[in-house]
């Protein structure tokens, strides 16, 4: 079998695992950037969605693995980006539209809302009382609640721009731009963090809805993405779960096979306090060096999984190094 024609049976295999199967954490969702930006009115007429992948919102959550009426809930979503915006169009089909509390800070995951969750440097960790992560509930008037690092809800609105548009047969067409921060998102200040996307990012992304019909709380939350039941309603409090986006720039040069493959490597929680889990594919150098560039750390580690004690290590901001034969990968790591 010649080369090209091994790899077309590999991702028509990828692609009809992903297309059949649910979404789990293994998963990979490619997204592809769109070539000019995309209108935030409610409208699928974008060029980038006509040929974007639709992923399925089929998880329920919330009674777990619960059944649910037809008609009651269907979802899907398409992703798309630019170097400002992360882009999502979710169809949902909802037969009753329900927003029982007036005040959008007040139990605002027991009113119908979008939940988008993004880690957007696929860290995984806790997010709970800090911006590691992001789970934004977005509201039918589209409020984007979530928690504050002193644990009360914050809406941070601002960080996203939303339309919903009624197709009719109680379905509605959500398009949303999301702008992306690092860990040192100041909602007073929200531009200092600001983080633009670029070929070759990988982030951490699930999408949900809270499902209520008219009876003052959510009676379903539904995923796409699978969760073990002992963690379904984790995604608020940490990114462990979250699944995998590549973004993928189709005029990028030297776009490669290779580059369509998983990284190598793996660093959380990112900012850390005692240790870090490195994730490796290869046997790899690990480095890290002070912002002043002292190494501080110099570790042959083997593929799998390694924590590395940085308990010494005075607060700051440090570069990471993991050099293998066949990938360099370096990425700045927060001593809390
Ligand atoms: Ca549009
Ligand atoms: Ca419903
Ligand atoms: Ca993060
Ligand atoms: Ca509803």
């Amino acid at each position: 079998m010649n080369q090209k024609f091994t790899l077309f049976i590999l991702l028509a295999i990828i692609y009809i695992a992903t297309a059949v199967g649910q979404m789990t954490q293994q998963d990979t969702m490619y997204v592809y950037r769109s070539a000019e930006p995309i209108v935030i009115d409610g409208k699928a007429d974008d060029l980038a969605w006509a040929d974007a992948e639709w992923f399925a919102i089929d998880q329920v959550w919330i009674p777990y693995n619960a059944t649910m009426a037809d008609g009651d809930f269907e979802g899907r979503f398409k992703l798309s980006w630019d170097d400002e915006y992360l882009y999502i169009l979710a169809e949902i089909v909802d037969d009753m539209l329900s927003d029982d509390h007036e005040n959008p800070l007040q139990n605002w995951w027991d009113d119908d809302c979008l939940e988008v969750f993004i880690d957007e440097n696929r860290s995984k960790g806790g997010h709970e009382r800090n911006y590691n992560a992001f789970a934004y509930h977005v509201s039918l008037f589209y409020d984007a609640i979530d928690l504050h690092t002193n644990g009360n809800p914050i809406n941070l609105k601002n960080n996203i721009e939303v339309v919903m548009d009624t197709l009719g047969n109680n379905t509605y067409m959500w398009e949303l731009a999301i702008k992306n921060y690092s860990a040192a998102f100041d909602s007073g200040d929200p531009e200092a963090s600001r983080v633009f996307l670029h070929h070759d990012k990988l982030m951490g992304f699930t999408l949900a809805y809270c499902d209520n019909d008219q009876t003052t709380s959510r009676e379903n939350f539904i995923g796409s993405m699978y969760m073990a039941q002992s963690v379904a309603n984790d995604n608020y409090k940490t990114a462990d779960y979250f699944g995998t986006v590549l973004l993928v720039d189709p005029n990028h040069d030297n776009v490669s096979v290779d580059e369509f493959q998983p990284k190598p490597f793996s660093i959380f929680p990112n900012p850390a306090s005692n240790y870090l889990t490195i994730e490796s594919a290869e046997n790899s150098l690990l480095e890290i060096s002070s912002i002043d560039g002292k190494r501080v750390r110099s570790v042959k580690i083997e593929r799998g999984n390694i924590s590395i004690d940085i308990t010494d290590l005075p607060k700051g901001i440090y570069l990471l190094n993991l050099t293998s034969d066949n990938h360099k990968h370096s990425e700045v790591i927060i001593k809390r």
